[in-house]
């Protein structure tokens, strides 16, 4: 019954009139709070805008962009829109580029997320009654904590066994009788890999049915070698720090895009050069405003993640728009030769053998102004068939030469030879020097 189906039936069964409407309440609210914060008091002032004319949803249009850099050049508090005595936690990101970014969160923000996390978990199928286990970092990475308090909310059995240590991992997954697991695609293979390493058959010895994979890119056929490989159904999760972590969007269980939850978030697409919106079904840069937080709201933040709006109605009855899966970052971006190409489009083409494992690498070399781009894969099983391995290697170059429109050189290696990441994985390599 529809009582089974939602955690939320009336949120999440709203209407596009209903969601409009609540939209535009919710950002009216939005926008006067950013009032009380010193940032975008002034962002207003010199736009000259005030928040009596924002008259309806598309007058969110007016409104100028908030990015990355402002979030750092106003770090830590600047973007507060509650006084600090009202905040209650925060969290920031890794900053590995220069300084890094803070989050904030009143209490009833942490409760809001806790509610999209097991919004987005039991729209799935995990109940009371599922062991959780969440594989990210905790701490200030929201993967740990964000998972931690929606799976708790939903009242799971929720096992913070937190990132690294894969034989540990696998230990509890085997000895609490973890039914669904958080992991990111390259972590859910290793642990895979380590399972055969200890002779353990996922299906036979488990109880693991479900995956949350996300967090990184990854192309359907990767999801697919993943289900295959540790017998479950894996669902896309999507979000970022800034929109608190996890819990943005998320498959339902038709596995057609990530239902974007629009009574949090208001979606744009736009075109990144251009910064014009884009209609239903172009890629562009992906937009968000917060019209659900009081600590620290976001107007038109740009993600820099490139991704379309699907269009069309989803059977499961949310109408919560569905953004398909990430086609990377705006600054993934390697141009080889003028030519743009997105490292999915190469994991695109080698997920379809067979063969090969879900470990790759991409290095970039330059010689004499010439671009060289070197694929290594890892082989599913070790192989000394010299022939076979040639031909595969040959078939393989020229399907990558039909996606990208260059000739990379392709090398098969052995399983386990690519370095492996603790965190996410490390898909491209630019050695190019400036000549
Ligand atoms: P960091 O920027 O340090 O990785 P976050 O954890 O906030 O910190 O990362 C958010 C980013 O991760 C997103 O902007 C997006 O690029 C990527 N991401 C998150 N979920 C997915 C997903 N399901 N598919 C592809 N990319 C994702
Ligand atoms: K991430
Ligand atoms: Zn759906």
């Amino acid at each position: 019954t529809q009582m089974e189906m939602y955690l939320h039936e009336e949120l999440e069964t709203l209407t596009r009139t209903e969601i409009e409407a609540l939209q535009f309440e919710r950002l009216l609210r939005t926008v006067r709070r950013c009032m009380k914060s010193p940032f975008y008091q002034k962002r207003f002032a010199e736009a000259h805008l005030s928040p009596e004319d924002i008259r309806s949803l598309d007058d969110l249009r007016k409104i100028p962009f908030t990015t990355k850099q402002d979030l750092r050049d106003n770090y830590p508090f600047g973007l507060a829109a509650v006084p600090m005595s009202e905040v209650v936690r925060l969290h920031s990101s890794s900053g590995t580029t220069g300084t890094p970014t803070v989050i904030l969160h009143t209490q009833k923000d942490l409760d809001e997320w806790a509610n999209a996390v097991a919004r987005c978990l039991y729209m799935v199928g995990l109940r009371r009654g599922d062991v959780f286990q969440n594989s990210s970092g905790y701490g200030m990475f929201t993967g740990g904590l964000g998972f931690q308090y929606g799976a708790e909310r939903l009242g799971m059995l929720t096992v913070p066994a937190a990132a690294g240590n894969t034989k540990r991992q696998i230990k509890f997954i085997t000895d609490f009788g973890t039914t669904a697991l958080h992991a990111i695609p390259s972590y859910a293979s290793r642990i895979h890999e380590v399972m055969e390493e200890m002779g353990i058959d996922p299906v036979r010895d488990t109880k693991l049915r479900t995956l949350v994979i996300g967090a990184e890119p990854h192309s359907e056929e990767q999801r697919r070698k993943i289900e295959k490989m540790l017998g479950v159904k894996a669902y896309n999760s999507f979000g970022m720090s800034e929109m608190c972590g996890p819990g943005v969007a998320f498959e339902c269980t038709e596995q057609n895009g990530m239902h974007i939850w629009e009574d949090y978030y208001i979606v744009e697409i736009v075109d990144p050069q251009t910064l014009e919106p884009v209609p239903d079904g172009e890629v562009g840069e992906l937009v968000l405003t917060t019209i659900n937080r009081e600590a620290m709201p976001l107007l038109r933040y740009r993600t820099r993640d490139l991704t379309r709006i699907l269009p069309g109605d989803c059977p499961c009855g949310r109408h919560h728009k569905r953004l398909d899966r990430m086609k990377g970052r705006s600054d993934d971006m390697m141009i080889l030769k003028g030519v743009n190409i997105f490292p999915i489009q190469i994991e695109t083409v080698l997920m379809q053998f067979e063969e090969l494992g879900t470990d790759y690498l991409i290095t970039l070399t330059n010689e004499e102004a010439n671009d060289l781009m070197t694929v290594e894969v890892e082989l599913k099983e070790f192989s000394d068939d010299y022939p076979r391995l040639q031909a595969l290697t040959r078939e393989i170059t020229r399907q990558l030469k039909d996606e990208i429109l260059l000739t990379p050189v392709v090398r098969l290696v052995p399983k386990g030879t690519l370095p492996k990441q603790e965190g996410k994985a490390v898909r491209v390599r630019d050695l190019r020097r400036t000549l």
